[in-house]
C-alpha cells in the first residue's frame, strides 16, 4: 500500500516533468500501480486508517507524485452522504472542452506533495469534458462540475508538471476571478 513515505515533495524534479503517456495493455507494475492510487484515496478517507498509518487525506492521486511520470491518476470522490462516489482511474487523461466560466475553492487548494498551506484562489474551469482510458484500456468519456471538476483538473496538472499554486495571483491571491463562481467546500 502507498504510505506518506512513498509520495514525493515539492522541489522534487519529477514533479515538474510532463509525464509519459502509457500504452496498452498495461504491464503488471502499471496495473498494479492503478490499484495503489486508487487504494491510497479510499483508505486516506478512513479515519481509522488515516490514524495507524499516517495518512493525509486526499481525494486525488497522481502516478508523479509517487515517483512514476506516466500519465496516470486516481479520482475517489463522496459526494453525497448515501450517493455512490465517484471513483476512477484515468491513464492518458484529456479536457475535451470545458466551460468559459470559471471556479474555485473558496478554502484555497492543498496538495499531498507540499507540506504547507498557499492561500489563494486557483481558477478552474467549473465545467468539463474529459477523455480517459481505464486500465483495461478502455476509453471513457465524463461530463464533471464543482469538487471532481476542480479535482481532475488539480490531478491533470500533476501530469503536465504543474502545481496548484502556479494558477495563484502571488500580488493578489484572493482577487476576484473574473466569469467565476466560488464553491464552498463542505
Ligand atoms: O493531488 C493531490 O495532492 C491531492 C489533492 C487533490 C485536490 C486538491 C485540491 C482540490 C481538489 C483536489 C488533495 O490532497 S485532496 C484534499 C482535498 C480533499 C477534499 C477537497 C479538496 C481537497
Ligand atoms: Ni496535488
Amino acid at each position: 500500500m502507498i504510505l506518506m513515505d512513498d509520495i514525493i515533495r515539492e522541489g522534487h524534479p519529477t514533479l515538474r516533468k510532463i509525464a509519459e503517456e502509457v500504452t496498452f495493455p498495461l504491464t503488471d507494475d502499471e496495473r498494479k500501480l492503478c490499484n495503489d492510487l486508487l487504494e491510497y484515496i479510499i483508505n486516506s478517507q478512513d479515519d481509522e486508517l488515516c490514524e495507524r498509518y499516517g495518512l493525509r487525506p486526499g481525494i486525488g492521486l497522481a502516478a508523479p507524485q509517487v515517483n512514476v511520470s506516466k500519465r496516470i491518476f486516481a479520482l475517489h470522490i463522496e459526494e453525497e452522504e448515501g450517493k455512490k462516489p465517484l471513483s476512477f482511474v484515468a491513464i492518458n487523461p484529456k479536457i475535451v472542452s470545458h466551460s468559459v466560466e470559471k471556479t474555485y475553492l473558496i478554502s484555497g487548494e492543498g496538495c499531498l506533495s507540499v507540506d504547507r498551506d498557499v492561500d489563494g484562489f486557483v481558477p478552474r474551469y467549473a465545467r468539463i469534458t474529459v477523455k480517459a482510458f481505464d486500465p483495461d484500456g478502455k476509453e471513457y468519456k465524463m461530463r464533471l462540475k464543482g469538487l471532481p471538476a476542480i479535482a481532475f483538473q488539480h490531478e491533470l496538472d500533476h501530469l503536465n508538471g504543474i502545481m496548484f499554486y502556479d494558477h495563484i495571483d502571488v500580488n493578489a491571491p484572493f482577487k476576484v476571478i473574473p466569469d467565476a463562481t466560488p464553491l464552498e467546500r463542505d
